[in-house]
């Protein structure tokens, strides 16, 4: 296991400066952030952000994310170009040595939560979801903002889209996402890439749009869409683990020991009600997850590629981007290596 954090180039307020300090800290997660989404990403871009990284004693070992253009997921003719934008990233990302890219194939939306800073009774904010404010939230009127959403939108862009959407099925979806996948696992292949789809957050369709990475068996028929080992998951408990349908250490040890986990996101969420939660700090006690039995399910498995500790709540006064400063995550990644040093130490 490879302990990253994820870093969000220069704008970050958060340092690799700083980053480097968390002890046992090793890699990297981050991307190209003034691409628009769509187009390539060129290898000298690609150099910089990686010999940048290399100059603090880290590595960049995983992309999270490339992000997928909204005429693939929609399966429009203008896809094609896009698509092969896309193998031109990763043709480049290949040639740069970056063994692993994160994406989602989400429509519009990317994560979402009800609240970002919802005070929990020590002090501290969290992000919270609570389905019933979701189910009423316009997003066309919605001040909400979340790092990964694209935001560069016009109301009327955005209206436009969502218009497009409509009439979209679930397996409308999986088949624009089948297309997308026999495309690009090739490319990957032969860049040496691993690819690693993150699934959806939360796991169930929101804002009347269609959402299939939810779930054990949605997670086989994607990896079953294109058989290759190049195509694989990002394992996210805190997105897959809102619900208690599904059993994430069980995930791990199923798609683990197929080789299939390419990337780990270990966070904590407390479930509060039937499709609502707070995150919680990344401790088992304080949250609805068991991290010992999800880092254990990991070493069981022999998972050596990177995992990187996930949202935190802001602590200690910190402000910053939602779910990505500094404190919090640092406190995770330090008390995910304890369990693993525990592990090794008692597995001799
Ligand atoms: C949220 C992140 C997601 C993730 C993308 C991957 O904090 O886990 O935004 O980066 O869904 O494409």
């Amino acid at each position: 296991m490879k302990m990253t954090f994820r870093w969000y180039g220069d704008d970050d307020k958060v340092t690799l400066d700083q980053i480097r300090q968390i002890p046992g800290m090793t890699g990297i997660v981050s991307a190209i952030y003034d691409i628009p989404v769509g187009q390539a990403w060129p290898l000298e871009k690609i150099m910089e952000l990686k010999n940048k990284i290399q100059s603090y004693g880290l590595t960049l070992e995983v992309i999270e994310s490339v992000p997928v253009h909204e005429d693939i997921k929609l399966g429009l003719p203008s896809r094609e170009e896009y698509i092969e934008n896309y193998k031109e990233t990763l043709r480049n990302l290949g040639k740069a040595g970056i063994p692993v890219v994160c994406y989602n194939f989400m429509p519009v939306f990317d994560w979402t939560r009800s609240q970002l800073d919802y005070r929990l009774p020590d002090g501290s904010t969290a992000l919270i979801y609570d389905e019933e404010i979701v189910q009423k939230m316009d997003p066309l009127q919605g001040d909400l903002e979340l790092p990964g959403w694209d935001t560069s939108y016009t109301k009327e862009g955005l209206k436009n889209l969502l218009e497009q959407y409509h009439a979209m099925t679930e397996e409308d979806l999986w088949n624009n996402l089948e297309y997308f996948l026999k495309e690009i696992i090739p490319v990957a292949e032969e860049a040496n890439i691993k690819m690693a789809i993150h699934p959806d957050d939360p796991p169930w369709p929101i804002f009347g749009l269609p959402r299939i990475i939810t779930n054990k068996e949605n997670l086989e028929r994607f990896i079953r869409l294109v058989d290759s080992p190049n195509n694989g998951l990002t394992l996210c408990s805190g997105s897959l683990g809102v619900t208690h349908d599904n059993n994430i250490q069980e995930l791990i040890r199923y798609f683990g020991e197929m080789g299939r986990i390419h990337f780990g996101h270990v966070r904590n969420v407390k479930i509060t009600e039937n499709k609502s939660f707070e995150e919680a700090s990344h401790r088992s006690a304080d949250g609805s997850l068991d991290m010992y039995e999800i880092m254990k399910a990991y070493h069981d498995v022999e998972f050596d590629g990177p995992i990187r500790p996930d949202h935190g709540r802001m602590i200690w006064g910190e402000t910053g981007r939602p779910g990505y400063g500094l404190y919090d995550r640092a406190l995770g990644a330090v008390y995910l290596n304890g369990i693993w040093e525990a592990l090794e130490k008692s597995s001799k």
